[in-house]
């Protein structure tokens, strides 16, 4: 399976991620944005979002990383990343829909704001924008901090897509300094995810969390 990518990409990671603790290998291949390699002919063909990942297994090609993680999840379905049971699983999906439709767009608001502007010369960041993310972050933050009360993982007892998913989106969350260091059950099971070997090995050098 080949995975074009670009190691800094929360998105990526969440990949990346999944393959690592289902150990499965990906042949990765990285895409310069500096060069706009991700807009090229050949790689909208795959992804006409021109955004990375995407991931190709023989004549499948496919783009959006929750999607890809279910994908690679349902190769080992004894590793219980994806549950086998309905309702489990309904909660997975539900879960990271979620993390797509209200919380991975604060915090990547932010990251784009204090962290990518600043990195690639792209101005001053929007404060007001900023503002907004920081809202979010405290409103949706508060939800999956009382959801985490007494638990261990999102769904269930043990470790599911739903915890990498969710885990990736707050990956910069120290360096840009994200409003959720006040939620103590996202800080105690942040730190465990954080703790799997596969997340350090996916760390991209400057990720400190
Ligand atoms: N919904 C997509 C989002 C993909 C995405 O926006 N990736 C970013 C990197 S984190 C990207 O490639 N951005 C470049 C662009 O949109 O031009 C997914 O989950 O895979």
């Amino acid at each position: 399976m080949k995975l074009y990518m670009n190691p800094l990409s929360p998105n990526v990671r969440r990949v990346r991620l999944t393959a690592a603790v289902l150990g499965l290998e990906l042949e990765e291949k990285q895409l310069d944005f500096t060069r706009g390699e991700h807009k090229s002919p050949e790689y909208l063909a795959l992804n006409p979002n021109g955004a990375v990942p995407t991931l190709v297994d023989g004549d499948l090609v496919l783009t959006e990383s929750r999607a890809i993680m279910q994908y690679l999840a349902s190769k080992k379905p004894e590793s219980g990343l994806l549950p086998r049971d309905e309702k489990s699983r309904a909660e997975v999906t539900r879960w990271q829909f979620w993390d797509a439709s209200h919380f991975a767009s604060q915090l990547g608001t932010l990251v784009f704001e204090r962290m990518i502007k600043p990195m690639f010369g792209m101005g001053e960041p929007d404060q007001r924008k900023i503002e907004d993310a920081i809202s979010g972050c405290r409103r949706f933050g508060a939800v999956l901090d009382t959801h985490l009360a007494g638990k261990q993982y999102i769904v269930g007892s043990s470790l599911t897509i739903a915890d990498l998913t969710i885990a990736c989106s707050l990956m910069y969350a120290k360096q840009t300094e994200a409003p959720v260091g006040d939620f103590p059950n996202i800080q105690s099971w942040f730190s465990r995810v954080s703790d799997l070997d596969a997340w350090k090995n996916t760390s991209p050098q400057f990720a400190t969390a």
